[in-house]
């Protein structure tokens, strides 16, 4: 790369989108969108999520009133959705790796701004739910206080004008479509975090894709690298899911000569949706034979394109048997890289045996070593 292209990538300041890039404010949405269109008869598939996704809250609403047919008018859907929404804000999770990222760049000194297609009060609303959030942001631009939202660049140039900075020290840091749009439109650099999964085709115009917050590493864009990673993994808040051992894709052991346990989807579904695709490691107990290392992927394994988001936990550990109908349980405690597709199954394995190389090394790290004991794994 050229001196004045390395030169254009620095930043020296970062505008974040609240709703799918900071919160997951979709959770909340479909929640609430599935047990209000029962009322008409109908059923919230999530179909319309890849539609609204960066919509301005009046163009969602008209968005689903017109593709459900709804008998209301736009303004009647509005007037009984958001009562129902405001009174659910304070269930509105943040995503994973957000509350790293704003107090990481908080520390260092990085002024942030925080620019919404929602409206300032909501905004306002929003994060005050999230401890040390509004105190990270010295500007916030909602959409009522612009005359055009995003996709059009009013919203970023207003909070480039507050931060007192131009277009082109600013870093975007964008989930849905519109919002790139809008960065790209506004002269930044935008980075894409994708809040619906296969969807990075629409993506082209940002400068970088991201798979979730894990994943970003601001030393590319000028800006001061996080310092959390040890040996190449990343620790996380250790979450616990269990099940008994059912049969997956036939193809681990068969086509790859790595095993994966996999648990009823079904079971742990909430899990599935909070945690973002990626290489995952931690413990792996079987009850009746003991406590294990183990590696795994999470997603849609990219390379067989499945249909369907697993889990695929790989106990670093040579059975002489399988071990079907079993119950296992997994701390998983750190995570390593995200989802990758490759040109060869050759690569995919030599990659996952890295992963492997990884993983055994951090568990006997004290950090992440000590989950070993923890009585979930044995019950
Ligand atoms: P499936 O597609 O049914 O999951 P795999 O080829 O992935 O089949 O093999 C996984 C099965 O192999 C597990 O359910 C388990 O019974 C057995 N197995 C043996 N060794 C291991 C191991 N080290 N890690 C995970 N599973 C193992
Ligand atoms: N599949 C992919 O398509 N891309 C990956 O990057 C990937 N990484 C993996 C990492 C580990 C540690 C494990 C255990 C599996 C990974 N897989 C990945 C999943 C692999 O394709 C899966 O286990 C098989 O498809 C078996 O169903
Ligand atoms: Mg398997």
């Amino acid at each position: 790369m050229s001196m004045s292209n390395s030169l254009k990538k620095l930043s020296s300041c970062v505008l974040i989108d609240l709703d799918g890039t900071l919160l997951n404010t979709d959770g909340v949405v479909g929640d609430i969108l599935r047990k209000y269109l029962c009322k008409y008869g109908k059923q919230w598939d999530g179909r319309e999520s890849l539609k609204i996704v960066g919509q301005t809250p009046l163009e969602a609403a008209t968005t689903i009133v017109e593709d459900y047919g709804l008998p209301c008018g736009v303004d009647e859907f509005n007037s009984e959705f958001y009562p129902l929404f405001s009174a659910q804000m304070d269930k509105i999770k943040s995503l994973p790796g957000a509350t790293r990222l704003i107090r990481h760049l908080k520390c260092h000194g990085v002024p942030m701004a925080l620019a919404s297609n929602s409206s300032r009060a909501n905004i306002e609303t929003k994060i005050s739910h999230h401890e040390g959030w509004k105190e990270c942001f010295s500007v916030i631009v909602g959409r009522d206080e612009v005359s055009k939202g995003k996709p059009s660049p009013d919203i970023f140039l207003e909070a480039a004008k507050r931060l007192n900075k131009d277009p082109e020290d600013c870093l975007v840091i964008e989930d849905s479509v519109p919002g790139v749009m809008a960065g790209k439109a506004a002269g930044m650099k935008v980075i894409a975090v994708p809040s619906l999964p296969k969807q990075t085709h629409l993506y082209t115009c940002a400068d970088e894709i991201i798979n979730s917050l894990l994943d970003i590493r601001p030393e590319k864009w000028g800006l001061p690298p996080f310092q959390d990673w040890i040996e190449n993994t990343l620790p996380i808040d250790p979450w616990h899911i269990g099940g008994p051992v059912i049969k997956g894709f036939g193809r681990g052991s068969k086509v790859l000569g790595i095993p994966t346990a996999n648990l009823s989807t079904k079971d742990y579904a909430n899990e599935l949706v909070e945690h973002p695709s990626g290489v995952y490691f931690g413990w792996a107990g079987l009850p009746t034979r003991g406590v294990y290392k183990m590696v795994m992927s999470i997603g849609w394994n990219p390379f067989f394109d499945n249909k369907e988001k697993t889990i695929e936990p790989w106990l670093l550990h040579d059975f002489t048997e399988d071990f079907y109908g079993e119950e296992l349980r997994l701390i998983i405690v750190g995570y390593i890289r995200p989802e990758a597709n490759f040109t060869s199954l050759e690569s995919l394995v030599a990659k996952i045996h890295e992963d492997r190389e990884v993983a055994e090394r951090a568990l006997d790290l004290p950090s992440y070593a000590k989950f070993k004991n923890d009585p979930y794994l044995t019950k």
